[in-house]
């Protein structure tokens, strides 16, 4: 891809979108929805979804919730961004607090997301250096990893540590305190410490989709695993593209599942968007290749050894709940996730239901 998948993820911009998609889901052309089973009772897992803490307020969504998921990933409220948006003396739990609440209620389970991001902290953490960086370090995740201990079932520990090109690991101001591994191993470390029971995660995108970057993360966990990382479990993001090749998402899920660990696959969209101005390709025929990349992915997944299927997780159940949906972002058309804005199954969510069954 030209514009790379970072500066489409970091900064929230979206794919330039040249040709019109035929369709939109509020046109009453739409063909006729597929019938698909909940697709929690088909998943070969926990079926997991992101969750905003303000859908708790909307009927619909909880509806479709509970239809459909046994397990929540909160999408932002459990981040830096939020929980340090006052400072680091003023941590915010509220929503996080909510969303944890409105799980257990409905018995879900909850994957807590993500403790240390290169993304995340620079303000919050900047001034502090030496000895007060890393109490706030260690004290940040003791407070949110303790806070959730033995509400949660898991945890993104450490969320995308590898640059786009796969050439080799982020500078981040974590990196420039620790070193590249060793900010990592403090933050599962301290993970371990504050939550003894809940699965340690290391999460990343498009280690599926990009080969050079599948190869920089293989080498990492083996790394870290060496180093006597207590890293428990492998966060495959699949955000995934209409135009990924063929068989190579298979083909890193064979490699990837040689550790033994469990698997998460956390954070499944698949957008339409493309970037070449010429791109004619229809909604129908664009649909007709995300059902075959998803279709891959759920398939390569159900192949694993049960121990090793942790969750499957989607970013989002409507298209309209998705990142690539908000504000200047919407192109108002693109159709990244298992539901139409009605919450009305979308061929993706028929592609789950088929593969999950295979
Ligand atoms: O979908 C999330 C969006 O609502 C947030 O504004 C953004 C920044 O916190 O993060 C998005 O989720 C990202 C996830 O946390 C990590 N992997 C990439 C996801 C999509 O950008």
């Amino acid at each position: 891809m030209s514009i790379s998948r970072r500066t489409v993820l970091a900064s929230g911009l979206a794919l330039p979108l040249a040709a019109p998609l035929a369709a939109c889901d509020r046109i009453s052309a739409e063909p006729t929805p597929p019938n698909v089973p909940p697709l929690k009772s088909v998943a070969p897992c926990p079926f997991g979804a992101a969750i905003k803490a303000m859908q708790i307020d909307d009927p619909d969504w909880v509806a479709l919730a509970r239809a459909n998921v046994s397990q929540l990933t909160p999408e932002w409220e459990m981040k830096m961004e939020y929980v340090l948006a006052d400072g680091l003396d003023r941590p915010n739990f509220d929503r996080s607090d909510a969303i944890a609440a409105f799980a257990q209620a409905n018995g879900m389970a909850l994957h807590g997301h993500t403790l240390i991001w290169y993304s995340q902290g620079k303000e919050a953490f900047a001034g502090l250096s030496g000895a007060a960086f890393d109490r706030a370090f260690d004290g940040y995740i003791a407070a949110l990893a303790g806070r959730y201990r033995g509400k949660v079932r898991s945890w993104d520990v450490v969320n995308e540590p590898i640059l786009d090109d796969g050439s080799a690991l982020r500078d981040c101001h974590w990196s420039a305190r620790y070193g590249h591994d060793g900010y990592m191993l403090r933050a599962f470390e301290k993970a371990r410490i504050a939550d003894p029971d809940g699965v340690l995660f290391l999460n990343e995108y498009n280690q599926e989709s990009v080969p050079a970057k599948g190869a920089q993360f293989l080498k990492l966990v083996e790394r870290l695993l060496k180093a006597g990382c207590p890293l428990q479990g492998l966060g495959l993001q699949s955000h995934l593209w209409i135009d990924i090749p063929d068989g190579v998402i298979a083909a890193y899920m064979r490699e990837i599942a040689q550790f033994g660990l469990p698997i998460h696959v956390s954070e499944l969209d698949c957008t339409l968007r493309t970037e070449n101005p010429l791109d004619l390709r229809s909604q129908a025929d664009r649909l007709a290749r995300q059902t075959a990349r998803v279709t891959e992915l759920a398939e390569a997944f159900t192949a694993l050894p049960p121990a090793q299927r942790f969750a499957f997780t989607v970013w989002g159940l409507r298209d309209t709940d998705s990142w690539y949906r908000q504000g200047d972002k919407d192109d108002g058309r693109d159709k990244p996730l298992p539901f139409d804005s009605f919450g009305r199954p979308n061929p993706m969510a028929a592609a789950l239901a088929e593969a999950f069954r295979a």
